[in-house]
């Protein structure tokens, strides 16, 4: 069978990056969306121009141009979006609305991947304000998608190690504590954590299996089912120091969210569902959904402590 030929919308952004390149590493003619928006952005044009070195095509397609956005899905079989979803950078979930337009008029392919990658939204009906606010949107993609009878695949990521494993699940920093770290509660509720070129190589191989079509792909391997505490002690163990450890409760947690702007307001909220609640975890995966290191066991993913090491 010929391999799809795939198209990255949100290509230059922190999972699209990697996206694009896993896609290239598994041998698929890869293109990814150039927007004019991005102007002077001299990082952002740096990042495509590589990508057409290693192989890929870039294909010219603004959000604002409806025809653009056609032309550019009739070029290929699979659609991956990695649109921001994150409130402290550019964010706009909903534009998909518009790409969901394009697919279903263009009506030639054959999977599509909307910007999820993170706690699935399906199970999140009851998601603290304003956090869920990720939630409802994604789902809004989810109706458009099914409404269009476009053949989609979800893919449930988990906690980005970046967001939640350098910094030791702490909120407003992206690198290590030096001497104390807040446990969320017992810090002893299970999370899965993936390290995110291991979220792109799973995503790519879904988009051309047969089992994946309409359902949703779960990134739970097992040795990366750890708890808060689990992440610190490899922590300590990795730097052979041990730090002062503070526990929050669940209602002081929440009240932190008093005076913080709406992106803080947003990221305690979800900490809440993840560390407090444990919905990454509290629950089977059913039949609309597969666990990614079962489906696919040739992944070495990687371990947190081997992350971990890259903060030393
Ligand atoms: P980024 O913030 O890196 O942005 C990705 C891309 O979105 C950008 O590169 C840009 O595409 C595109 N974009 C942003 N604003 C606009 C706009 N106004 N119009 C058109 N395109 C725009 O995204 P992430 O990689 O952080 O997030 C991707 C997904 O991953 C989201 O759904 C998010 O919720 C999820 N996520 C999950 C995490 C987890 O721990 N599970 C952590 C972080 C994100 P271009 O390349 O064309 O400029
Ligand atoms: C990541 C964050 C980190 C917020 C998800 C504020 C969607 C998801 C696990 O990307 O708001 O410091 O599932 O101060 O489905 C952001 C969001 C987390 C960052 C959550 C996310 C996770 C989005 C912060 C902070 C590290």
């Amino acid at each position: 069978m010929a391999k799809s030929k795939v198209l990255v919308v949100g290509g230059t952004g922190y999972i699209g990056s990697r996206i694009v390149k896993a896609s290239l590493a598994q041998g698929h003619e890869t293109y990814v969306l150039q927007r004019p928006e991005i102007g002077l952005d001299m990082d952002k044009l740096q990042i495509l121009l590589s990508f057409k070195k290693h192989g890929a095509h870039l294909i010219e397609g603004s959000f604002s141009d409806h025809r653009s956005l056609v032309d550019a899905v009739k070029k290929v079989d699979v659609v991956i979006c990695t649109m921001s979803g994150v409130h402290f950078r550019s964010h706009n979930i909903l534009l998909q609305l518009k790409l969901v337009d394009a697919i279903k008029e263009a009506g030639n392919v054959k999977r599509f991947l909307p910007s999820e990658f993170g706690i699935d939204p399906s199970r999140m009906r009851d998601a603290l304000e304003p956090g869920n606010v990720t939630f409802v949107e994604k789902m809004r993609v989810r109706k458009a998608i099914e409404e269009a009878k476009i053949p989609f695949t979800y893919v449930s990521a988990n906690c980005f190690a970046g967001y939640f494993v350098g910094n030791l699940s702490q909120l407003g920093t992206l690198i290590p504590p030096k001497d104390k770290v807040y446990l969320y509660g017992d810090g002893n509720v299970k999370v899965a954590f993936l390290d995110e070129d291991d979220i792109a190589t799973y995503t790519i191989k879904t988009i051309d299996d047969p089992r994946m079509l309409n359902k949703t792909l779960y990134l739970r391997p097992p040795e990366n089912i750890l708890t808060q505490r689990q992440i610190v002690e490899k922590w300590e163990k990795l730097t052979n120091k041990e730090l002062q450890k503070f526990t929050i409760s669940a209602q002081d947690f929440l009240a932190s969210m008093k005076g913080m702007d709406f992106a803080g307001q947003v990221g305690v909220g979800h900490f809440y569902h993840v560390f407090y609640d444990g919905c990454l975890t509290n629950f089977e995966i059913g039949k609309d959904g597969e666990e990614a290191s079962e489906l696919y066991p040739e992944v070495q993913y990687t371990r947190m402590d081997t992350y971990l090491k890259l903060y030393q």
